[in-house]
């Protein structure tokens, strides 16, 4: 058998809804086994048998892992992988990967254009351009706040929390952050707790991953911290705030605005952070344009490739690190 005959051999599933580039790619390589959702009931004798590896931006769980017994690889789409049990497929010596890197830059010039946002309602101006305001009652408000004279604190100093950094930094604003962590050769202001960042700044960014750690780190007490000058931006995961907290902070003034790419019910957004005038909300676009997405696509493929190949993965997750290639 040729190499490209052997990997046309190797049967991937994947659950409905994937990225079009992946799901070409995919089909030119391997054989591709699609499932309605990724659901161990619905596993059929033939999946069993001879799926070896699994593309998907949807969770994968436990069960699913166990109902595949040929499985080598879960090639996450995406950075966050917080969805997939990483935990468990180690410990069945299953290779997770996911595609760091190619969205950093993206997601960092998204949450620049969400605090702008945020902090200057230029959503609700545009719709008051729009919706004939402009000329019939005269010039938008101005803006309560500004990003002049603000303080930024980042809560995940990692690549893209870096790359929001280093945007900020030429908008000519000061840069502090809390990782568990001081970040080697990186010079903004480390502070050893969220609390102590949080009553260091007034501009709270969260890029952290979603983690049993990170769960709901964002809560009351930080975002009193922050103070009624406060904004707080999430371009991470949903998980890591409180929305109750959130809503409430919102409504009763301890935080002055928030803006929000990430819900941790998505796509189900708390009717109190919809209704808050002062929120500016988005359906977790910070990777999604064309160019991106085909980026990550191709990371994802190529992990597949390079493990049925080489066996060996291009961007494996840290808890699976030490998974070795079967046979
Ligand atoms: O704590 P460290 O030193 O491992 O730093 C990581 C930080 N981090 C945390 N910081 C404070 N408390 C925690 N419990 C905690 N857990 C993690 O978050 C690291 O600096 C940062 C994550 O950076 P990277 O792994 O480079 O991820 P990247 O590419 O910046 O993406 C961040 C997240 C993804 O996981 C998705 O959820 C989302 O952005 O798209």
């Amino acid at each position: 058998m040729t190499r490209a005959e052997e990997l046309q051999a190797v049967s991937i599933l994947v659950p409905a809804g994937f990225n079009d580039h992946a799901v070409g790619r995919i089909d030119r390589t391997f054989t591709r086994i699609a499932i309605a959702r990724a659901d161990a009931t619905l596993v059929t004798d033939e999946m069993r048998r001879t799926v070896r590896g699994i593309a998907s931006y949807v969770g994968i769980d436990a069960a699913l892992m166990d109902a595949l017994p040929n499985l080598e690889l879960i090639a996450s789409f995406g950075v966050g992988y917080d969805s997939v049990d990483a935990g468990h497929a180690a410990a069945k010596n299953i290779m997770v990967t996911n595609t760091p890197d190619v969205l950093t830059d993206e997601v960092a010039d998204t949450a620049i254009g969400l605090l702008i946002n945020t902090i200057r309602d230029l959503p609700r101006a545009e719709t008051w351009l729009r919706d004939g305001s402009w000329a019939r009652q005269g010039n938008y408000p101005l803006s309560r706040l500004t990003l002049r004279g603000r303080r930024v604190g980042i809560f995940g100093m990692g690549r893209i929390g870096q790359a929001i950094a280093r945007r900020l930094q030429a908008f000519g604003l000061p840069v502090a952050y809390h990782n568990r962590r001081p970040v080697d050769g990186l010079e903004y202001e480390y502070h050893q707790t969220l609390k102590g960042l949080a009553e260091a700044v007034d501009t709270l960014i969260s890029v952290v991953p979603g983690t049993a750690s990170t769960e709901k780190a964002v809560n009351a007490e930080i975002l009193a911290a922050l103070g009624a000058n406060g904004v707080f931006v999430n371009i991470g995961r949903g998980s890591t705030v409180d929305e109750a907290d959130l809503a409430a902070a919102l409504a009763n003034g301890t935080i002055a605005a928030a803006g929000l790419d990430v819900f941790a019910d998505e796509p189900n957004v708390p009717k109190a952070l919809l209704d808050a005038p002062n929120t500016s909300l988005l359906p977790h676009v910070g990777s999604a344009s064309e160019h991106t997405r085909r980026a990550m696509a191709d990371l994802c493929v190529d992990n597949l490739v390079s493990w049925f190949t080489e066996r060996r993965p291009l961007t494996p997750v840290p808890e699976t690190a030490d998974v070795k290639a079967r046979g």
